[in-house]
């Protein structure tokens, strides 16, 4: 199995968009917001406890749900409500939660040095306490599950601190590519993040972390 557990671990900026997803396409049980012009609302929101208290029975909902990890989860828990085969008993969004943390350390406390090597780069990433435990768990899950991805050819190697990962390819274009992209930018190529989230809700990879 892994393929899954790599998948489980895989690192990158996703969870932002599919925040985002959440909130731009509602799910279909929720009442519909009032349907109240944006721009209006806003200007009216110059002063928002006037517009409470004066204008009766024209309130509005905001739509964000919160951080965008929150907002993430809130996305998975409709579509598990919305899904009469959801086994309520293997619902594991703790497990959920634990690796958007991961992400989240991933993404904003990881600390990456990039080396350009023959055919791609080589990047040493660091980090300290959680950090460096997401560090360990998503760098060589993405390694494991991104190797031959467009050609790329990709290894991580333990380092005291962190993960070395290399990548590298043989087509001109995909050197430049990966070069290109960086660390960040290779830890969110693929579409792995999304269908990963929504199996580890449902509990389907068995463990926790
Ligand atoms: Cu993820």
């Amino acid at each position: 199995m892994a393929s899954i557990r790599s998948l489980m671990a895989i690192g990158g900026v996703l969870v932002a968009a599919g925040a985002f997803a959440a909130w731009a396409q509602s799910p279909p049980a929720q009442p519909p917001m009032d349907a109240g012009p944006m721009p209006m609302h806003r200007h009216e929101g110059m002063m928002p406890m006037a517009g409470h208290a004066g204008a009766a029975g024209s309130a509005t909902l905001p739509t964000a749900p919160g951080q965008d990890a929150f907002g993430a989860i809130q996305e998975i828990v409709h579509m598990l409500e919305a899904d009469p085969g959801t086994d309520w008993s293997k619902v594991d969004l703790e497990a959920l939660r634990q690796h958007l943390i991961d992400m989240n350390e991933l993404t904003l406390k990881a600390a990456e040095t990039p080396k350009v090597v023959d055919g791609g780069l080589e990047i040493a990433v660091i980090g300290e306490g959680r950090t460096l435990a997401a560090i360990q768990r998503m760098v060589p899950a993405w390694a494991a599950t991104m190797n031959g991805h467009k050609g790329w050819t990709t290894k991580a190697t333990a380092l005291p601190n962190g993960e070395s990962l290399t990548v590298t390819a043989t087509d001109p274009g995909e050197i430049r590519h990966i070069r290109g992209l960086g660390f960040i930018g290779l830890m969110a190529s693929g579409s792995h993040h999304q269908p990963h989230h929504l199996a580890m809700a449902r509990g389907e990879f068995g463990h926790k972390h």
